[in-house]
């Protein structure tokens, strides 16, 4: 699984392709666009170049980052690799256009700029046949409840990968009941756990994006097939 591994390596070292100066040791070799565009031709499952390539990279640069070995600037050209590998990863894992099944609006809580999990999660929620409606990142507790307001069916996915950001989680789930909203909260995020989700009544929680579908799909009442 040489491949996989030298996926994680240019995540970790910010290499998006061929043609990318940066970092100058690897200037004219393969970079993560190249070696993602070699794995889908040598027919590597799409979600273990995910797990295995994309993430695990993105999980080496974290562990990193904890024990000061590398900076904000360093994590921030690993996610320029990281969204340049998602983009070719997107259309497998959207898939082909279904029929809707329901809507989910998505966003990463205020003061967090964190999207990569986030944009994840909603091109898997995508290909599953959800419509999503993505706030973005650093989104206000309001533009949550307007958005439910808006549409009343649709599951609310929050995003926080912060220990400073995650209490805005709770705001948002408080002032939709209060405004007697009744749309189903799923939160997911490297920073909040099922304890956290009981604690703050949400109605789920997913550790990563490949179970976000199944959970949306129970807290609609689909059956899966
Ligand atoms: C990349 C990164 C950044 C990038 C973000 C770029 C971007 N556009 O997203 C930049 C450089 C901007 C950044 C900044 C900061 N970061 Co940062 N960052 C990371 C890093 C390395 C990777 C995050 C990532 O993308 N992971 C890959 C994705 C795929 O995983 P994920 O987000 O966890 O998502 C998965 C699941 O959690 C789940 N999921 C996520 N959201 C949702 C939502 C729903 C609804 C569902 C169902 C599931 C779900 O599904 C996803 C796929 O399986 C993490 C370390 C880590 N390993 O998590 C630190 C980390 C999150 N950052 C950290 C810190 C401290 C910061 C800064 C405060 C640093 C600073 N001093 O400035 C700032 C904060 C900026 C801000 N206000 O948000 C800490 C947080 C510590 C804590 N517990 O609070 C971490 C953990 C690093 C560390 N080990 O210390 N960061």
């Amino acid at each position: 699984m040489g491949i996989l591994e030298d996926i994680s390596n240019s995540i970790v070292k910010g290499h998006v392709s061929q043609q990318s100066p940066y970092p100058p040791e690897m200037q004219g070799k393969d970079g993560v666009i190249e070696l993602v565009e070699k794995a889908l031709a040598e027919d590597i499952e799409v979600g273990l170049i995910l797990k295995e390539g994309l993430i695990r990279g993105m999980d080496e640069i974290g562990r990193k980052f904890s024990s000061g070995e590398c900076f904000v600037p360093e994590m921030l050209v690993s996610a320029q690799a990281m969204k340049a590998g998602l983009k070719h990863l997107e259309p497998f894992l959207k898939g082909e256009e279904k029929r809707k099944m329901g809507t989910v609006i998505l966003g990463t809580v205020k003061g967090d700029m964190h999207d990569i999990g986030k944009n994840l999660v909603g091109m898997i929620l995508e290909g599953g046949g959800f419509e999503v409606i993505d706030l973005g990142i650093n989104t206000p507790v309001d533009k949550f409840v307007s958005k439910a307001k808006e549409n009343p069916n649709a599951v609310i996915g929050m995003s926080a990968l912060l220990t400073t950001t995650i209490g805005n989680m709770k705001l948002v789930v408080e002032a939709l009941r209060s405004e007697g909203l009744n749309n189903k909260v799923v939160i997911g995020g490297a920073a909040v756990s099922q304890k956290f989700m009981e604690e703050i009544k949400a109605d789920a929680y997913s550790r990563d994006a490949a179970k976000a579908v199944a959970i949306v799909k129970e807290l609609l009442g689909i059956k899966s097939v």
